[in-house]
């Protein structure tokens, strides 16, 4: 990767879930939302399984996980989460919210007639109700921990076609009364506000409350044409880096600051070698300790996923510098 990841920030020596954990058939899992909830941390993952030797992947569901600490899980014996019929093949890269005491599970759909981002909430990760899916071209949805001036918030990316041709996709919010009708959109932070960006931004993990605004992580693609082969496909030219940003607590459509450079890059053996796209960090977790430890939760080249923390305080400084 063209950046390293930021002195702040100390990784685990191993991903904390990968397909060798799942009790059932799996291959790439990663791009987890995770979350604590009733005394616990929740985490459920993305697997899209099939061979990892073959290099073939069949389908997708979303896993179930709890864990004591955050770094040990207890991955649950079936996926909590499928959605596939005649219009929808699947949804992915879950985010999790806990508000007023519920579960919101914000996620991506892959249907016949485009890519979608719907919200589903739960109260035991057994039965999810959905409550609103997006028209196509919307996803990476990530919900506010709190109602904001009235409203639920979302951060979310469309992608839209002003670009031409290529990505150029944006980060925006939207708010609703009732988690379904969706509206007020305002653009956050475009891809020319980020220095390792030049393909597109968007948010990563539900944002957590500081006393200097909502802390949240996004993902910043840098396109490079001459990258070529790094993972199973013959082409993969873009890398994805972890950010992290402050916004404003009562109008988080407002940008307080943005980090300089990447939090989070791809160095470790495991989030480099034999993945199945390398150089990607998708960040979807992140839980902000009594202690000012964050955990930041992230999958590591769409093939593991993977924990770092930092002290509270060091992020600020970063989106502040
Ligand atoms: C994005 C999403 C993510 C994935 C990333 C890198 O567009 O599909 O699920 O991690 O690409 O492949």
């Amino acid at each position: 990767m063209i950046y390293q990841s930021s002195p702040v920030i100390k990784k685990l020596d191993r991903p904390v879930l990968s397909y060798k954990d799942i009790p059932y058939k799996a291959a790439l899992i990663f791009n987890a939302g995770v979350t604590k909830f009733n005394g616990r941390y929740v985490m459920v993952f993305r697997n899209d399984y099939g061979s990892m030797e073959e290099h073939k992947l069949e389908g997708t569901n979303i896993g179930l996980a709890y864990s004591d600490d955050g770094i040990h899980w207890d991955v649950q014996p079936e996926p909590c989460f499928v959605l596939h019929d005649k219009e929808i093949h699947r949804a992915y890269d879950p985010r999790l919210t806990v508000i007023d005491g519920r579960v919101y599970m914000c996620f991506a759909i892959d249907t016949n007639h485009g890519l979608r981002g719907g919200i589903a909430v739960t109260d035991d990760f057994a039965k999810f109700e959905i409550l609103s899916m997006s028209v196509p071209d919307n996803r990476n949805m990530v919900l506010f921990p709190e109602i904001i001036g009235g409203y639920y918030v979302r951060l979310e990316r469309p992608m839209p076609i002003y670009s031409r041709g290529r990505d150029r996709f944006d980060m925006w919010t939207s708010c609703s009364p009732d988690m379904r009708f969706w509206g007020e959109s305002k653009l956050v932070m475009g891809v020319e506000d980020v220095p390792f960006a030049n393909d597109k931004v968007g948010p990563g993990a539900p944002p957590v409350r500081t006393e200097k605004g909502w802390l949240t992580t996004f993902h910043a693609v840098i396109r490079d044409n001459d990258f070529s082969k790094n993972g199973w496909e013959p082409r993969w030219q873009k890398q994805y880096y972890a950010g992290i940003m402050l916004l404003d607590l009562e109008d988080p459509s407002k940008v307080i600051g943005i980090s300089k450079e990447p939090l989070i890059a791809t160095d470790q053996a495991w989030e480099r070698e034999n993945g199945f796209r390398c150089d990607v960090i998708f960040p979807g977790g992140m839980i902000l300790e009594p202690s000012g430890e964050v955990k930041i939760y992230y999958g590591a080249s769409d093939t593991y996923e993977c924990m770092a923390s930092a002290d509270v305080n060091d992020l600020i400084k970063l989106c502040l510098e």
